[in-house]
């Protein structure tokens, strides 16, 4: 996201600070190797000659050094002071003799640069990416009378080269970055395309429609999707075309993987995927119960009894763990399976909060899964009265609070029984070929349990008080229908 003005001056003063307290360590640093010597820093001689104060945007060890703390290699200003210094002269001397020097070789003279202009003495627009640890936006005192030293357009992507990695079936996904890190303009693109040759199971999710305009600083994103039908090893170029000058064509290589996935035969694969459904059955809906009426009495200004929620959690969850790779699995681990064999997918959800968890045995299967309903059920009390755990809603008016105890109660009723009309589907048909889309053959019983919501949300009136998606001057009608339809597919193990 591109920062404010103010949001960047804000910025600049906060790391002037910080600056400042980094070039009085390299100054300590200099004062103690050269206290034998009894003769003052390099840093403090320069900065009092020149009067550049700890408010300087110049105030650190970069005037002479590369790198902003200073150490390590310097900078052609501080090369050219060094061999004064080695050549047996005084700092002060030193100093003076590169005084109408141009060391940079930007057009400036170093003691113009330092004293008059506040620019940096060792960095002109060719060197300043060789800057380390400086703050951002000191590309634009490098050079006096440079506005910045980045492009006025300049398009950068986030990634040049990716491989995928899925099993056959399956789906990975990568998000590529469109930065613009230009200084002045929006970048325009024109066209996003896989290169003719591009193999089938390589594609774009999705992509702003183009062409579109990213403004300086900020970024467009763009999901490239691997799906291999097949074992197969897979190329394609992906080509992005702007009005960058330099680089109009930017190109992404593409490769993938496709994994053959073993799977346990059918008869032993079915017993498992009972076993996590019917184990996850039992935590899906303690969780979702305890936090509904935890909810619901809240609004009603009752306690939630919070120690006996948590409590109750916490046994379910004990007893997932026990049944997905503890104590009581007899039917996965158990049986010699592990999460691939039975059929799970590597990555623990495509999107959201468990989507960086990976499923490598059943006891991250439940993990995964302990993941997936904390999500669900966060999502489901967010539109159903706009306020997600740990946080709980503000008491509420008499028949607000009334609405809550039958609306809550009843869309965890509703999620419960469409998930496990779902869940049984997907048990039955698990090798069925061709595959069978569980959510259009419930299709049915989904649109029951939206009417049961849309009945509840009726038998509320219209409540004062309650922020979800359905009340108030922005409803959404039918929206906590949709989180309930939502709820009941994600959690599906
Ligand atoms: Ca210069
Ligand atoms: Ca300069």
């Amino acid at each position: 996201m591109a920062m404010t003005p103010g949001a960047l001056r804000r910025g600049a003063r906060a790391t002037t600070r910080a600056a400042a307290a980094l070039a009085l360590a390299c100054g300590l640093v200099l004062a103690l190797a050269t206290h034998a010597a009894a003769r003052p820093t390099y840093f403090e001689v320069a900065t009092a000659t020149y009067g550049i104060g700890d408010d300087s945007r110049i105030y650190g060890c970069g005037i002479c050094h590369k790198r902003w703390t200073g150490t390590g290699q310097r900078n052609p200003f501080g090369l050219a002071v060094q061999q004064h210094l080695y050549a047996g002269k005084t700092i002060n001397q030193a100093l003076a003799a590169v005084e109408n020097l141009d060391s940079d070789g930007d057009g400036v003279t170093n003691v113009a640069e330092l004293a008059d202009f506040h620019t940096f003495p060792g960095f002109s627009c060719a060197n300043f990416e060789d800057a380390v640890g400086f703050v951002s936006g000191f590309d634009t005192y490098v050079t006096p009378e440079v506005a910045t030293c980045l492009d006025p357009i300049d398009l950068d992507l986030s990634t040049a080269a990716w491989s995928f990695v899925a099993y056959v079936g399956q789906t990975a996904e990568l998000t590529l970055e469109l930065i613009n890190h230009g200084a002045q303009l929006p970048i325009a693109v024109t066209s996003v395309e896989l290169l003719a040759g591009a193999h089938s199971s390589l594609s774009i999710a999705s992509l702003p429609s183009a062409p579109f305009a990213i403004p300086v600083g900020e970024r467009a994103a763009v999901t490239l999707r691997f799906s291999p039908a097949a074992a197969v090893f897979a190329t394609a170029t992906l080509r992005v075309t702007s009005n960058d000058p330099d680089e109009p064509v930017l190109d992404v290589m593409l490769s993938g993987i496709g994994v053959p996935r073993a799977l346990a035969a059918v008869e032993i694969r079915r017993p498992c995927r009972a076993q996590v459904d019917g184990a996850f059955a039992r935590y899906s809906r303690s969780h979702l119960r305890e936090w509904t009426r935890c909810a619901a009495r809240e609004a009603q200004g009752l306690d939630c009894g919070a120690p006996q929620r948590d409590f109750r959690i916490a046994q379910a969850q004990a007893a997932l763990r026990a049944v997905l790779g503890g104590a009581l699995d007899r039917s996965c681990q158990g049986a010699g399976l592990n999460p691939g064999l039975a059929g799970y997918d590597t990555a623990c959800s495509v999107a959201g909060n468990c989507a960086s968890l990976t499923v490598s045995g059943f006891v991250s299967l439940a993990e995964c899964l302990i993941c997936r309903q904390e999500e669900a059920t966060n999502q489901l009390l967010d539109a159903a009265i706009g306020v997600a755990p740990p946080d709980l809603p503000a008491t509420l008016a008499p028949g607000d609070g009334l609405c809550l105890r039958r609306l809550l109660p009843g869309i965890e009723r509703a999620v419960g029984k469409l998930r496990a009309t779902i869940a049984t589907c997907e048990l039955a048909s698990l090798d069925a070929e061709p595959a069978v889309d569980c959510l259009a053959t419930t299709a049915a019983d989904g649109a029951h349990m939206r009417d049961t919501v849309t009945g509840l949300i009726t038998r509320c009136g219209t409540p004062t008080g309650i922020s979800g998606c359905e009340f108030g001057p922005d409803a959404e009608p039918g929206c906590l229908a949709t989180a309930a339809t939502t709820a009941a597919t994600a959690l599906v193990p």
